[in-house]
């Protein structure tokens, strides 16, 4: 049934509806009954599971098709006008091509099917980050994951009234083939339209693909930042809280970080987390000329393997309760098990593939078959985090008075350094590298260049997203300091040579300290660095020697980067921000101690 008085958006309904041929329309509403309906609807049609409501009330599971499982960013477009606006680092189509590739695909593809019309929000409704989008899909997964991870339903078709701007959305699962599917941004027709897929990142278009690509490009246009951060608050002993927002790419450890429990030793001293955002980050400038930023989204979207009571107990806590679990084991009692778990591997289950599974079982290579995908996830309101931020609630967000990036490095990048301005921070963040992930289907640990952490996400030409992060620095008062972290430079025996997590809180106290102007650092070519002493180890058993390995600075290993780096820059030609390159020389020349031509 319509239940709008908005006539662009039921025009275009109609048209969609026309196009994908549902059997039926279901404007969906955000209440509980509506809820009700569509798990009894899953469940019936075998999309979903209802879990053991004893042990997990409220939980869901669900598994996506075997070739779909993490986002496909080969079968990803930018779909501008001019090929230049997409830039070298994206996939680009003409929108003309884009729209005629996919109506084929989206052609009778709802057939037998319902079409769900979920209007949603990112960001508060009302306030100045907001933005409305509105989603059709013929998949109750993503209706249900919309639920949690958005503002969604009545309440936003009452903010867009008559005539009120949405993103465009549109998804069909269709056939699921690989070879069918396609993700395509249209920034200048504000329009998403995602076909093919029922995984996460691909489907769930108010994330990655409005709230990064298409928000990337309004706030270019607009004057803010999209960015792909989580955004902490970290309470010192004086109560006072400071915020810091951290760029690292997929499965580099935000969800992780966002939540960590501090060590005992700083836990007795009176340090306090408090998870903001887990994913993306909105930032403007303010009448005051700082950097506030939100968190868009509702909900995470989180990893699961490895997720137990040590690595993030605030998690565990935040998904016992009203949690979708995408391609973990399920257990013969309806409950849930991926590696790493608290609890010892189950003697049976179906894993993520729907194949019995007993431990210790292998395929034809002799590969261990995994219980969980190395991508699986939960999906979790963010109310339900036990050290969620009370000025996660705050419409003008909160202060940024830290940048951080960080990516997943082998080698190569130490445990943390800071920028000395922030020209040469956004060098740094142009300059981030990091391994490959099972959040994206690709090559497994090759190293790429990844920008930001937004490689994958940036929905305009990079060079002039490195443009747009100089120039809004100018505008600052006083820009945030910039910092660089790695939590995982290996040792000669392949062996993390940090211990992560909780106690990544040690650097994070490094990085208040040198915000705050508390303390002085040590020069290095990269940055400036810790001295050892002004990082509290009480409890870790942290040697010279360590601490000299997590901050080698290996020649040869640095000679292959800065030719990457280069490479990687070359991409850009003329349209490259003249300071990064300058930022490039002065590094080599600090490195390697001569003029070298760039
Ligand atoms: P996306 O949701 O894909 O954007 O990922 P994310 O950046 O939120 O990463 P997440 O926190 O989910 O961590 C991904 C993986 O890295 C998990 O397997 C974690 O257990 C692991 N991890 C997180 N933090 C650390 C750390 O400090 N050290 C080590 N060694 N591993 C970590
Ligand atoms: C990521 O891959 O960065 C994620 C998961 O956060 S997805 O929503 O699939 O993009
Ligand atoms: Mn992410």
């Amino acid at each position: 049934m319509n239940s709008t008085n908005h006539i662009e958006l039921e025009k275009w309904v109609n048209e969609m509806a026309q196009l994908c041929q549902p059997d039926k329309i279901v404007w969906c509403n955000g209440s509980e009954r509506e809820k009700k309906q569509l798990i009894q609807e899953g469940n019936a049609a075998g999309e979903i599971v209802e879990l053991n409501q004893k042990k997990l009330p409220g939980c869901l599971f669900h598994r996506t098709h075997q070739n779909d499982v993490a986002r496909t960013e080969h079968l990803t477009f930018i779909c501008t006008n001019k090929k230049e606006a997409a830039g070298p680092t994206n996939n680009w189509m003409s929108p003309k091509e884009a729209y005629e590739k996919a109506k084929a695909l989206f052609n009778g593809s709802m057939k037998g099917r319902t079409m769900y019309v979920v209007p949603f929000a990112m960001g508060q409704i009302g306030s100045k980050f907001c933005k409305l989008g509105v989603e059709l899909t013929d998949s109750i997964y993503v209706v249900l994951n919309m639920r949690i991870m958005t503002t969604m339903g009545k309440k936003v078709l009452k903010a867009l009234g008559t005539n009120g701007e949405f993103t465009k959305c549109l998804h069909s699962k269709a056939d699921l083939n690989i070879e069918r599917r396609l993700i395509l941004h249209f920034p200048e027709d504000n329009t998403i339209w995602s076909v093919g897929s029922g995984y996460g990142g691909n489907v769930l278009l108010g994330k990655k693909c409005l709230a990064l690509r298409i928000a990337s490009h309004l706030g270019r246009k607009e004057g803010w930042m999209a960015e792909h951060m989580l955004i902490m608050g970290i309470e010192e002993p004086s109560g006072k809280v400071t915020y810091v927002a951290a760029a690292f790419p997929s499965a580099c450890g935000k969800t992780n970080l966002a939540m960590i429990v501090p060590p005992p030793v700083f836990e007795k001293k009176g340090y306090k987390i408090w998870t903001v955002g887990d994913d993306i980050a909105w930032l403007k400038l303010d009448e005051e000329g700082d950097l506030r930023a939100v968190n868009p989204e509702t909900g995470f979207f989180g990893v699961l393997p490895g997720t137990n009571s040590k690595t993030n107990p605030n998690a565990m806590a935040t998904f016992k309760k009203n949690s979708i679990f995408t391609n973990v084991l399920l257990k013969k009692d309806k409950t849930v098990w991926w590696e790493g778990h608290d609890d010892p591997s189950p003697q049976e289950g179906t894993n993520w593939q729907g194949m019995d599974w007993k431990p210790g079982m292998t395929d034809l290579a002799g590969k261990p078959v995994l219980a969980a995908h190395p991508n699986s996830r939960f999906t979790s309101p963010i109310t339900q985090c036990p050290t969620l931020s009370k000025e996660y609630f705050d419409p003008n967000g909160v202060k940024i008075s830290a940048i951080i990036f960080g990516g997943r490095r082998n080698h190569t990048a130490p445990l943390v350094f800071e920028a000395r301005n922030w020209p040469e921070g956004v060098y740094v963040g142009a300059t981030m590298a990091s391994e490959l992930t099972a959040a994206q289907m690709g090559k497994l640990g090759e190293v790429r260049r990844d920008p930001m952490a937004m490689i994958p996400f940036c929905g305009y030409n990079m060079a002039d997203y490195f443009n747009h992060w100089l120039e809004t620095g100018k505008k600052m008062k006083s820009p945030p300091k910039i910092f660089h972290v790695n939590w995982f430079r290996r040792d000669e025996n392949g062996k993390f040579i940090w211990p992560g997590y909780g106690d990544n809180l040690r650097v994070l106290s490094w990085i208040l300290k040198r915000s705050s102007g508390e303390i002085s650092a040590e020069d290095s070519p990269l940055g400036l660095i810790p001295k050892m002493e002004d990082i509290d180890f009480t409890g870790l058993n942290l040697t010279r020697e360590t601490w000299n390995k997590l901050f080698d600075i290996n020649q040869s290993e640095w000679e292959h980067e800065m030719t990457d780096r280069k490479n990687f820059f070359n991409k850009f030609g003329s349209d490259l921000p003249a300071s990064i390159l300058e930022e490039h020389t002065k590094l080599q020349e600090r490195i390697f101690g001569q003029t070298v031509s760039v």
